[in-house]
């Protein structure tokens, strides 16, 4: 029963082992404090995270559905023939079927993923729908390097998906790095069809993280937990606050925890003391223009060929090709 589908084997980059206690220790112990945020997502986090998507202030899935469901007919026309898609992520199977159901006579469906299980698992569902598509996992890190898999038939073109507004958890600068990646790892003909969130009112933009019923104030809390369950920590959850707001002049939504008194907390052999008021930075949700993101992306040899929003403009899709 658990033996893997023969469509979807799976290439292996072996991400380096991730080094929770070092990156907790090394960011509490900035003046600045910080934590990763690549650490939110396990099993309870990334729950949370499909409960976010759900909500009525949290717009960007919900909008970012419906423009794939609106435009996916122009967006396939877009990529072209013949493609082999690279998705980034493997959670949004939706989004995905939505743009293969749309492709014509694409060629394999590579989901890059660093959750190997996960990956697995999607890839195996995807095959299920699309049996005559080759599905080529690669599990692998995708801001580092790692290489696309050979196909059973050659493609025109290799070409990235990239939904969800995840790049919006990198710096710019880090962001164009990965668009480097992007235009290296498909070379020349290749594309990108990416979707990013787009700068708002404050209001909108902090209901959206910090909403009403408290999901995302658990989402964030909840690295606490996972601080406490994996590295033995002893820190009262309760003592600490969800706090969201909206840095205009960087285009940024920051999330925060926020102690509630002065305390010290305990994790393995360290201690830190923080005074009321103080703040551990968990969270960067990079707001862009359409015209800001294409200069971006520009820098990195990418063209920004057609972009699709919803009609609040909300949310935006891009399509940019590598510059021959
Ligand atoms: C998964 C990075 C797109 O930035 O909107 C949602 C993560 N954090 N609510 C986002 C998140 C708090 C989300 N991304």
């Amino acid at each position: 029963m658990t033996k893997p589908d023969a469509g979807t084997n799976l290439l292996d980059f072996e991400p380096a082992a991730q080094t929770f206690y070092d990156d907790v220790v090394a960011g509490l112990s900035r003046p600045e404090r910080s934590l990763p945020c690549k650490y939110f997502y396990d099993e309870r986090g990334s729950k949370l995270f499909e409960q976010i998507c759900q909500l009525d202030e949290y717009y960007l899935t919900r909008t970012e559905l419906s423009i794939m469901r609106r435009h996916a007919g122009q967006m396939a026309e877009q990529i072209g023939r013949g493609v082999m898609l690279v998705e980034y992520g493997s959670g949004s199977s939706i989004k995905t079927r939505i743009l293969l159901d749309h492709l014509a006579d694409p060629v394999a469906y590579v989901p890059v993923d660093i959750s190997r299980d996960h990956l697995q698992q999607s890839a195996d569902d995807l095959h299920r729908h699309y049996p005559d598509l080759e599905v080529l996992p690669v599990c692998a890190d995708f801001t580092e390097d790692f290489e696309l898999p050979v196909s059973r038939r050659e493609p025109t073109h290799d070409a990235v998906y990239f939904p969800g507004s995840t790049i919006g958890n990198f710096q710019p600068q880090a962001a164009q790095a990965m668009l480097r990646r992007i235009v290296r790892l498909c070379g020349c003909g290749g594309g990108l069809l990416i979707g990013i969130d787009l700068q708002k009112d404050a209001r909108t933009l902090e209901a959206a993280y910090d909403d009403s019923q408290g999901v995302t104030a658990q989402f964030n809390l909840n690295l606490l937990r996972r601080i406490n369950r994996e590295l033995d920590g002893d820190i009262r959850v309760q003592d600490f606050r969800h706090l969201a707001r909206y840095n205009e002049a960087l285009g940024r939504i920051e999330i925060y925890l926020v102690s509630r008194c002065d305390q010290t907390i305990r994790i393995g052999d360290h201690a830190f003391d923080l005074a009321e008021g103080e703040t551990i930075h968990t969270e960067n949700s990079h707001k862009y223009t359409i015209d800001g993101f294409a200069d971006l992306a520009a820098a990195a040899g990418l063209t920004l060929r057609r972009h699709w929003t919803d009609p609040q403009d909300r949310f935006a899709v891009l399509h940019l090709a590598i510059l021959k």
